[in-house]
């Protein structure tokens, strides 16, 4: 007779959820007890490094993800970075040890009282399944739902006394389940839209992170050159949905209501495909669009496109959408716009033994792989960063989506591994850093070869300037000075070296590419302004 242990692997193999993030404890032993051989267990040494981990590898192979947290201390350690996985709906599939079902009742050591509510609302789902024979079924629900839109986290609480029990033959039908979303929009519905794209004086296209997630990226260049659109990309961009290169390429929009309206200005009609309306950040009250536009969401996603405070949506499949658009829309005979002029190459830094962050940046766009892929965690260079590093490809760009510091570092590393084919170029500030450091421990001892770029200004760069717009420049605790990169990753075991002049970071640059194993370089930077 088949167990709980014996189905619930020949479920997650069935899925495709061999490679497994975690940080165990007793309540999980018992389910790592007897690990096949075809399974992969990447450890990480915080959970909140194990879930970057995570949502890197889910959003680099665009697969769900299994995940093993420690009870409830291991899921509370979880919730920083499953702020980010949930805004970018990451499918992570997570589990958490429970004590014997018999122990819960009593409190003891390591019970999660009242699992289920622990990680809401940071969740699409979460349970406890009522009886142990449950635990393959549970799982295989929150696979399902973890990866049907709108895609995102769930969270299973498992007693570890459910996995030596024995299990009906029965039960294990739901190993062999398939449960696929269609969402094909209907004719009538993209005749009107179609209609009103045609009609329209300057349309504009915004696209949003579910472009570039879905793989939309090609459809979405076709949409823009048969509408002769500038394209943004929508405020608070976790992805880069849209070739940089484009001559539709206009940039990200800002991220406050008055400067999207002031952005969009003279546009008739908005297109917004695969984002929130809108993700705003900065408190910039004003109208929501210029006078006289009308806008349509297109998402996959029901709540996005109920919580909008203005325009019409269709949910649905993204893909399908635009492929169902491009059927039926012609070309409108406008020229494309005009290529954006991008900034010449960087001025020396005027601090001796500092760069500019944009000289890094320049480099990196010379000396990269045009295919690299960069995960961005360094909050005050973000404009500079779009503005010099050109992105061409899917999955080239991720920052974290809900900006929960701690995402970059270990989702470098679980991209690296999604994705053995491209190199991954890590660029955090020398503040996001800290919140994550040890999944550099991750990269050393699984052999990730992930390119980490430190830029140590010695300050929370964006908050200062924040501290600037809200008039609160006395606040404490906005500079991080004394800290050494270059000590830490070798402590972790990555080798590291610290570059302050251009020259030496190119060199440094071009001798991480070509290894084989992580590596860091730190570089003293100036600060500016996001
Ligand atoms: N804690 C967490 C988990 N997430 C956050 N977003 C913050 C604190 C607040 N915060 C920001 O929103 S930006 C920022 C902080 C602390 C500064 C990051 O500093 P950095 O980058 O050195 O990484 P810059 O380029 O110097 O801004
Ligand atoms: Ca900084």
């Amino acid at each position: 007779m088949p167990t709980v242990h014996s189905i619930t692997y020949q479920l997650l193999r069935r899925q495709g959820l061999t490679t497994v993030f975690g940080n165990p404890g007793s309540n999980e032993l018992p389910f790592l007890t007897g690990f096949p051989d075809d399974f992969r267990y990447v450890l990480g040494l915080h959970e909140g490094v194990v879930v970057g981990m995570a949502d890197g590898y889910a959003l680099g192979s665009h697969r769900p993800v299994l995940v093993n947290l420690h009870a409830a201390a291991g899921t509370g350690n979880a919730m920083g970075a499953l702020t980010n996985a949930w805004y970018s709906h990451s499918p992570l599939v997570l589990t958490a040890g429970q004590q014997a079902r018999e122990m819960i009742g009593v409190e003891a050591m390591l019970a999660n009282v009242d699992a289920p509510s622990l990680p809401r609302p940071l969740v699409k789902w979460s349970a406890e399944p009522a009886c142990a024979q449950d635990v393959p079924r549970t799982l295989s629900q929150a696979i399902q739902l973890a990866n049907l839109p709108a895609r995102g986290p769930v969270y299973v609480s498992i007693p570890h006394d459910d996995w030596a029990q024995r299990i009906e033959d029965d039960d294990a039908l739901v190993v062999e389940r398939q449960v696929e979303y269609t969402g094909v929009p209907q004719d009538c519905q993209v005749k009107a839209l179609v209609t009103r794209l045609e009609q329209a004086r300057n349309p504009v296209l915004v696209l949003g992170p579910e472009v570039d997630a879905e793989r939309a990226n090609e459809l979405a260049v076709e949409l823009a050159e048969r509408l002769s659109a500038p394209v943004w990309v929508a405020p608070s961009a976790s992805r880069c949905p849209f070739p940089t290169d484009h001559a539709c390429f206009r940039g990200v929009l800002p991220a406050a209501v008055a400067g999207i309206s002031t952005t969009l200005a003279g546009h008739d009609e908005v297109l917004v495909i695969g984002a929130p309306v809108f993700r705003y950040h900065q408190y910039a009250p004003g109208r929501y669009l210029p006078e006289g536009a009308r806008l349509t969401l297109l998402t996959s996603d029901a709540q996005e496109a109920a919580r909008a405070p203005m325009g019409d949506a269709l949910v649905g499949a993204i893909k399908a959408m635009c492929d169902a658009l491009l059927g039926q829309l012609g070309h409108c005979g406008r020229a494309l716009p005009e290529a954006i002029v991008r900034p010449g190459r960087a001025l020396p830094s005027e601090v001796p033994g500092r760069l500019t962050p944009e000289a890094v940046f320049d480099a990196l766009n010379a000396l990269a792989p045009e295919d690299a892929i960069y995960v961005k965690e360094s909050t005050s260079t973000v404009t500079a960063f779009w503005q010099r590093v050109v992105l061409r490809h899917p999955d080239s760009y991720f920052f974290p989506a809900a900006g929960g510091l701690g995402f970059g570092l270990p989702a470098a590393v679980g991209l690296q591994m999604a994705r053995p084919d491209r190199r991954v170029i890590a660029v955090i500030g020398d503040g996001s850093a800290n919140y994550a450091i040890s999944a550099l421990w991750s990269a050393a001892q699984y052999g990730v070869p992930v390119v980490f770029i430190i830029l140590k200004n010695d300050t929370y760069g964006a908050l200062r300037w924040f501290s600037r717009m809200l008039d609160a420049e006395d606040a404490p605790g906005l500079d991080v000075p004394g800290l050494d990169f270059c000590a830490l990753a070798r402590g972790y075991g990555v080798e590291a070296v610290s570059c302050v002049t251009t020259t030496a970071f190119e060199k440094a640059l071009v001798e991480a590419l070509s290894a084989k194993r992580p590596m860091l370089i730190e570089v003293p930077t100036t600060t500016i302004e996001p």
